[in-house]
């Protein structure tokens, strides 16, 4: 099981414990051009929390928002807030003033803390919110040249970290899915250990000789477990990307000899083209997929260049991380594998009964982190029975792995068939001639609907009626052929979410 104290802070576990524990010395962060130990950054956050206590007045309870870009001194203001009972909401750069104000809106944002050089967005939401009190500008490039580090400069490193309570709210995980209208969801100090304490000890094995590196924000609960909450349990290291393009990625992970990754399928593509030229990324022993699905020549390739498998995962915003997961010993192609310690999964009939092994249904998950929206009506129809009813549809098969088949809302029905866009654009990205593809389904008077295939292709290839006849043939050929996309858009780009998820309902015109 997993128990914790009834007192519990999960940023103190996370720095002042590691540094009781030995591990002072030791390297926790790196980021623009810093290495930070242990020490540093317990001595970092005690010195931030006491501005935010005594100078800010944040009190246990109130909801702090944090607006940076992946680095150093964006964990240490999340841990800083965590430390002074806070719950703490982290926002993504991009988001603009009218995306921030809906946020503050709904978690009833008092005191915000920003990066000095992504300002003017929040200071507009600040002139007309009724919650927001307070925006304290901090250095995110760790110069300690903004008012929050010059204040915390003057504060002692120690401090007495308010005492939650292990089931009290730290984080407020917000959520766009790939629908539009954003929900809050709720997780507890003992959530944000357990993620540690179940995935990534039993999946990753995590020791304190890790490097971390990876692309997604810290502000998506992806990026907060994986490059923050994982390497600080257990005395590990995090580098941190303000820009995490491919080359980026491939570059500090031959620089710091990185050996944990978290990205995306299409980033793990550009670095299988980047080995083939000579990139050395010898030193990952864990390549760890998620947010889209994992194609099979991508995993396939991954093991054929480094003898590894790819650790293809499931997480939600909703469960806080990776509740399925592939295993370094027991992995398959196109399969997302097996729940994680703790987790226990159904898929579900159109009845919510238990579908048959082998047929698709949705999927709907138990375990010691769960669902619970912030005042959403949603909460009643995503939590039935104490089942998290997720959003996707997988298949269960006879030896209990499972295989994704479709978010809900991408089962394409053609003419009497279901159809799972997913496997469509696994059978297009296994042509070389496409770099990347979302498979929706097109209204259409005969059938219903179609399979309508967008496609961005790759360099030294051109649109042509020709092309899109060898690429319906190549699906026909690769899977059952009336899955094949009667209908192909040729584009530049594919639009996305901030955290690089295809945003399929947007291409239903
Ligand atoms: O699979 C995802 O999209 C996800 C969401 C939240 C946390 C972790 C993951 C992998």
């Amino acid at each position: 099981g997993f128990d914790y104290p009834e007192r519990l802070n999960a940023a103190v576990e996370l720095t002042d414990a590691m540094v009781e524990k030995g591990f002072g010395d030791h390297t926790a962060l790196i980021g623009n051009g810093r290495r930070r130990t242990y020490k540093e950054l317990s001595d970092w956050t005690n010195r931030l929390a006491h501005v935010l206590s005594e100078d800010l007045g944040v009190k246990p309870g109130n909801r702090v928002l944090i607006r940076s870009a992946n680095n150093p001194a964006m964990v240490a203001c999340w841990l800083a807030a965590t430390k002074a009972g806070a719950v703490v909401v982290n926002t993504m750069p991009m988001l603009r003033a009218g995306e921030l104000a809906k946020i503050i809106d709904k978690a009833e944002i008092s005191h915000a803390l920003c990066d000095t050089r992504l300002m003017d967005e929040l200071v507009t939401c600040a002139k007309t919110s009724a919650y927001l009190t307070s925006v304290v500008g901090f250095d995110g490039t760790s110069n300690h040249d903004a008012e929050l580090d010059r204040l915390a400069l003057e504060k002692p490193v120690t401090y007495e970290a308010v005492e939650t309570g292990r089931d009290d709210v730290a984080l407020l995980g917000f959520t766009s899915g790939t629908t539009g209208a954003p929900k809050a969801t709720m997780h507890f100090h003992r959530d944000l250990l357990m993620i540690a304490d179940g995935y990534a000890a039993e999946v990753l094995g995590v020791t304190s000789e890790d490097v971390f590196v990876g692309s997604p924000p810290l502000a998506f609960t992806f990026g907060l477990g994986g490059l923050a909450i994982f390497p600080l349990r257990f005395g590990a290291s995090a580098t941190l990307l303000e820009n995490a393009s491919p080359p980026n990625l491939i570059e500090i992970i031959e620089k710091y000899k990185a050996t944990v990754c978290f990205t995306a399928p299409t980033a793990y593509r550009v670095m299988l083209r980047a080995m083939e030229e000579g990139a050395d990324l010898s030193s990952l022993r864990a390549a760890v997929s998620a947010g889209e699905t994992l194609p099979a020549p991508v995993y396939q390739d991954w093991i054929d260049k480094t003898g590894k498998p790819m650790l293809d995962g499931i997480g939600a915003t909703e469960m806080l991380h990776i509740f399925i997961s592939n295993r370094f010993d027991d992995h398959r192609p196109a399969c997302t594998g097996k729940p994680v310690t703790g987790y226990q999964v159904r898929v579900l009939d159109s009845n919510g009964d238990e579908a048959p092994r082998g047929e698709v249904g949705r999927l709907a998950v138990r375990g010691p982190t769960g669902c619970r929206y912030l005042a959403d009506e949603r909460q009643a129809e995503y939590v039935q029975d104490g089942w998290n009813v997720t959003g996707d549809s997988f298949v269960m098969d006879s030896d209990g792995y499972l295989h994704f088949a479709a978010r809900n809302d991408d089962m394409i029905v053609s003419a009497g068939y279901n159809i799972a866009g997913p496997e469509v654009e696994a059978a297009l990205l296994a042509h070389e001639a496409v770099a990347e593809c979302a498979v929706i389904g097109a209204p259409d008077e005969a059938r219903g609907e179609i399979v309508q295939a967008h496609v961005v292709l790759s360099e030294g290839h051109s649109a042509s009626e020709a092309l899109v006849k060898l690429l319906q043939d190549h699906v026909k050929a690769t899977i059952a052929p009336y899955k094949y996309p009667r209908h192909i858009v040729f584009t530049a780009a594919l639009p996305k979410t901030e955290t690089g998820k295809i945003q399929r309902f947007r291409l239903k015109g």
